[in-house]
Order: structure tokens, then sequence, then C-alpha cells
């Protein structure tokens, strides 16, 4: 056994290692290694930890969770009231502001900072020497409810500031805590298969998941933070906003690498519109940008009204949102069975996007909100989330609107549909043939066993012709069955036979993210196999066994484990190793890959790929992808309707390719 002298150096050690590879992930975006590597520095802490609990200290990256549940929020007065911002929507309303800024400070041009605009929660953080103590809602402004512990379970938050050039005696600052697109609509989509209410919008999904009285379970949601504003700084001296962002990325306090610094404001409308732009590339929501005069002391003469600062303001974006009329209702059947109820609408164009259908997520939302067939509805998109119908606007109605009804038949299989919760299911399992076509999509979509050319439209061939009665079949279709379907010629049919056959080549953590299981996502699936190494270890683990993985929560262990206690589930799994599906474990090395080193920025719309699995193979590959043009960038690969990182590449000289260069790049040409 280690001594206490060695663990304790060791510990040390370990702590900062630690905290200079978060420093490394959340500020600079720049990871120097695996999640694996990370991973065993933690495990080696954690297990130093237990040895001599004495050497445990609060700040340690150990203890993120592990307060027991509140019963209620504390109430915290805040150190500095928290303001909020007026609104502007129009160009001329900034342009006014900028006028009563520059006669009020006797100044021609204005120095000022842009930010975008997160839509989530604000809270505020103090940090005395060094060491978080105590986080807080927003509230009122004046109190808000302490969520210190809550707050700690976020990995971007640090539990102990970089001692760059010295910290403050007491700082506190003021983060938005957000939610990821991604992240929301896998989170709604673990509610929905537990029978429970989905949250309405990422923003929402943010607030809810910090406010749980368990910060455990505030743990196992996936939340983000940006911080954008320094309320104290005991000991140091500030003088711009500019430089605020500065000290705060220096702290270790990531902040967001869009915010600019804007001369006049001819640069802030431009920013603005940029951002219009841009909004539909982000992984976040945003809702407009904020404008903040730049120097301190500036700000200091404006002063503030009641509630707001008369130094900044929130220039929105206009709203997303559309009146059209629902021509239909009709219900989708899931992967698992729930029954969601969708308004086929009148198509109407939505900032630039056609929409015709939109989600009405459950009977009782229907009920609640009275909407009915031939009603004029208000619907909205935001991001990459669903479009849904907002509202029913009851004056508009002639009298000829028709109430909706769930079924208690699916409408695809005719099986027995049972209420849990919110949610109506199919009790038909695979022999729905709804489920089984978006089971096998799933299996075969890209972030699984990616076999090209099997998408959704194929699957339902299959499946219809009777082709395919399980995923298994797919690796037992010769060519003449494919050259009978309609629009299959030889090589369209020799292709997709290719690709079935080189996914039995997928790795372990694919393979057990393709089988579908409630609440393993890709990230989980690599968790998974990163630990099990082999599929009939995980098969048999223990539900104990499971919940002893760091990242791995109660819900998710239990559905894991009962996944393979089901009979036909392990029975599936069998004939598909018989088809010769290898599901191996690999290790995915970063620093292997043969874009090691690369970064990519992507602009515009890419034909083949979206975002995000360019992201993914990109990263697969050992290279990164950075949001925006720098010097620091290898590739810019240029889509359709590129936007202004292309003027900005073409400026610094950096090198842009198409998607048929990138195809080529990555092996796939
Ligand atoms: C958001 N929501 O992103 C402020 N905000 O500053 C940014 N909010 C703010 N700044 C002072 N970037 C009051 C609110």
């Amino acid at each position: 056994m280690i001594s206490k002298e060695e663990a304790k150096k060791r510990i040390e050690w370990l702590r900062k290692e630690i905290r200079r590879h978060d420093y490394l992930y959340y500020v600079l975006n720049k990871p120097e290694i695996s999640d694996a590597e990370y991973d065993k520095l933690m495990r080696e802490l954690q297990e130093l930890e237990e040895m001599y609990p004495d050497l445990i200290t609060p700040d340690s990256p150990t203890q993120r969770v592990g307060a027991p549940p509140a019963k209620e929020f504390k109430t915290v007065t805040h150190l500095k009231p928290m303001l909020s911002l007026d609104n502007a929507f129009k160009e001329e309303e900034m342009r006014k502001f900028d006028e009563r800024i520059r006669k009020e400070l006797g100044k021609e041009k204005i120095s000022y900072v842009a930010e975008p605009k997160l839509d989530g929660l604000s809270v505020e953080l103090v940090y005395e020497n060094g060491v978080f103590v105590r986080g807080s809602t927003r509230g009122d402004g004046i109190n808000g409810e302490d969520v210190t512990e809550n707050l700690k379970t976020i990995r971007a938050v640090p539990l102990r500031l970089r001692e760059a050039n010295g910290v403050p005696s007491r700082l506190a600052v003021r983060g938005e805590v957000i939610m990821h697109i991604k992240d929301f609509e896998e989170l709604n989509k673990k509610l929905i298969e537990r029978g429970e209410e989905p949250l309405a919008n990422p923003r929402n999904a943010a607030a809810g998941s910090l406010r749980r009285l368990d910060p455990k379970e505030t743990a196992e949601r996936p939340l983000d933070i940006f911080f954008y504003e320094i309320m104290v700084a005991e000991g140091v001296k500030v003088e711009t906003q500019w430089d605020a962002l500065h000290y705060l990325r220096e702290w270790g306090l990531k902040t967001n690498p869009l915010i600019r610094k804007c001369e006049g404001i001819d640069e802030v409308i431009e920013f603005y519109k940029e951002m219009v732009e841009k909004r539909e590339d982000l992984s976040y929501e945003i809702d407009g940008i904020v404008v903040k005069v730049n120097d301190l002391a500036d700000q200091e003469r404006l002063g503030t009204k009641a509630r707001s600062p008369r130094w900044a303001i929130a220039y929105k974006f206009p709203p997303r949102e559309k009146i059209t009329q629902i021509m239909d209702i009709i219900v989708q059947v899931g992967r698992t069975g729930i029954l969601t109820p969708v308004a086929l609408l009148k198509p109407v164009d939505v900032s630039g996007v056609t929409v015709s259908r939109a989600t009405l997520h459950n009977e009782d939302y229907i009920k609640e909100k009275d909407i009915r067939i031939g009603d004029w509805v208000k619907i909205a998109r935001a991001g990459d989330v669903i479009p849904e119908v907002l509202e029913s606007i009851k004056e508009r109605r002639t009298g000829q609107e028709r109430e909706f009804r769930m079924p208690d038949k699916c409408p695809i299989c005719g099986s027995h549909v049972v209420r849990e919760g919110a949610y109506y299911r199919c009790t038909g399992g695979l022999s729905c043939l709804a489920q089984l076509k978006r089971s096998i999509t799933h299996y075969a979509s890209k972030g699984a066993m990616d076999i090209e050319g099997l998408g959704p439209k194929i699957v339902d061939l299959l499946v219809d012709t009777g082709l395919v009665k399980r995923i298994s079949d797919l690796y037992k279709l010769r060519k003449i069955d494919l050259l009978r379907l309609p629009g299959f010629a030889d090589k369209a049919a020799q292709n997709l036979l290719d690709s079935i056959e080189k996914s039995k080549e997928r790795s372990l953590d694919r393979f057990i993210y393709a089988l579908g299981i409630p609440n393993v996502g890709e990230h989980m699936a690599k968790v998974l196999a990163e630990h099990f190494k082999t599929l009939d270890a995980l098969m048999n683990a223990k539900e104990f066994e499971l919940l002893s993985i760091h990242e791995v929560g109660p819900e998710t262990a239990r559905s894991v484990y009962n996944f393979f206690r089901e009979e036909r589930n392990r029975e599936e799994i069998e004939r598909l190793r018989e088809v010769g599906v290898k599901a191996t474990f690999s290790r995915m090395e970063k620093k292997e890959g043969i874009l090691k080193g690369k970064v990519f920025v992507f602009t515009g719309a890419l034909k083949e790929f979206t975002r995000s699995e360019a992201k993914r193979i990109v990263e697969e590959l050992g290279g990164t992808v950075a949001s925006s043009v720098s010097r620091n960038v290898d590739y810019v690969v240029v889509g359709e309707n590129p936007g202004s990182k292309y003027d900005k590449a073409k400026k610094l000289g950096i090198k842009m390719i198409n998607e048929e260069e990138f195809k080529k790049l990555i092996g796939r040409a």
C-alpha cells in the first residue's frame, strides 16, 4: 500500500493534472488526452482518496456529486443585483440606443462588446480565494436560490480557479447555464421512453435540470455553462468588458468564443447579421445578441434604471413563429412504440425552412390547449428541434373543426395500445412494422452500424415486401431478392450488399448503440464498450457492476440490465453473431488517425453529411472541428451557400476544399 505521504503528493499531482485537462477541454477546446485517459486519472484519484479519506478536500475534482438531496433551496442574496436587459428588435432602435449613449458620454464613437445572447438560465457563482463556494439562480435579481451543489455537477464549472497571475480574494461572476440541442433531444427521448413528460425546449430543460433538489439528478443531465460578466473581483482592477472576458478565460471560466469587440454601432449591426445566420449552425440556442458598452468607467457613468443597466441592451432575433392551418392529425409510432400525434399543416416558411408537420407531443397537450383538426395555429421552430404547435387561435374557428381522439389500437399493426403516464404505447414490439422499421433504420444509421444506402425508404421496402422480418435478416439478403424491388439496378443492389457486409466489422461501441437500448446513446455506448471490452461481458453484467461505472446512473444501469435479460434480445444478438457480426472492441486513439492534429471548419450545407456527422468523422480520424476561422485552421470545407467564414478564410489564405475533396481526405471518395 502506498504511504500517506506519497499518496498526498500523488493526489496533489492528479488534481492539478485533472484541472489542467478540464481547462484544455472546456476553456481552450483543445484536449490533449482521450476520454479514457482522463477517466483513468480520475479513477486513480478516487482510489487514493478512498484509501485516505481525510485527504479529500471540497475542491477535489472527485467532489462534484455527493451532496444529499435538499428539502428546499435556501435563499441567497446576490453580492450585486443581477440586472435584466432592455430589448430591441429593430436596427432603428439600436441606432437610437447608440445615439443616446454617445450623447450622454459626449463621445463620437463607442467601443462595444457584442455577445451571443444565450437562451438559458442566469446564475451567479462566488469564488473565495479561488475556491467555488456558492452559486445561485437569478431569482428576482436581488435574491436567488442556492444551487451550489447542483452547479458543482457541471463539468465546465471549475471547483478551483486557475492561478494565472493570482486570483481575486473574492470573485462573483455571472453566466448562463444551457443545454445543447442534441442533449435536449436525447433527454426528451429518454423521458418519453420512460413514460414521462418531455420538456418544451432546451431552456426549460436547463432550468428544470439545474433546479433538481437531488444533485445526483442534475449530474445525470448534460448541462453546460458560459460566463460573461464579472460582478465583483476583489483585488483585481478590471477596466473594460473585453478585459473582463479575458480574465474569466485565464481563471478557467469558459467564455463564448464568438464574442466580438465592435467599434461603433455599424460593426454591432454587422455582428447581429452574422449571428442571425450563424444561429443555425450552433449546437445551442441563442435568441439575439447582447450589446455592452466596453469601458467599465463609462458603464458606471451611464448607471442603471430600476432593474436594467443603461449601458447594455439585448438585440433580439425575429421570432421563429408562424401561423398556419392544421389539415389533419396523424399518429406516428416511434422505435419504442410510443404513439405521437403529429399535425399535418398547410406548408409555411418559417425563417427559411418549409414546415408541413409539427409535433403535438401527446394527447394531454392537445386537450390542454384545445387544439382541433382545421384550427389555425401558431407554430414555432427552434434550431434543429422538430417544429411544434404552440397554440390554436380560437377566434378563427368556423365551427367546422373536429376534435382529435387517440386511437385505442396501433394504427400500424392493430395491437393493443396501453397508456403509460402521458403516453400511449403500442404493445406490438418488433411485430409492429413501424417499430421494426425504425429499429432497423436506427441500427443502420451513421452513428450506429453505418450501412450506407439503408435509409428509411429502403427499409420500408424491405420490410413491406417481407424480405426482412428482423435485423439479422439484413445479412441474409441476396442480390436476386434486391433486383426484384422497384428502383434497384445491379449496381445499387451490389452497393447495398457491400455496405451490409462491411457493417460486420463495426466496433463494439457502435454495435451497442445500434441495439437501441433505452438510455444508451452514442456516448454511453462508448463508455460501456470501454469498460467491458467484450459483448459477452456486457451481456452478463450485473446491475451493481454497471452502476459502479463512472457516468452510468441508476436508470441506465437498470435499462441495460433489463435489455439483456429479455430472451428475444439475446436470441437476436446470437443470430447476428452467427451471420458474422463481430462487434469487437477497438480502442479509438485520437492520435493515430489520418487527420491527426488537423483542424477543420465547415461553412455552408454539405450534400452528403450533416454537420454532426462530418464532425464525428473528422474526430474519429484524429482531427478536430473548430467553429470559427483562425490561423490555426488547416482546412475550410465549403458547402452550398457558405457564410462569412468563407470570406474570412479567403482573407487569411486558409486552404479551402469542396465536399468532393473532403470525401477524398477522409477516404470516402
Ligand atoms: C446572455 N444571456 O447570454 C448577459 N447574456 O449581461 C450575456 N446575458 C447580461 N450577457 C448583463 N451574454 C445582464 C445580462
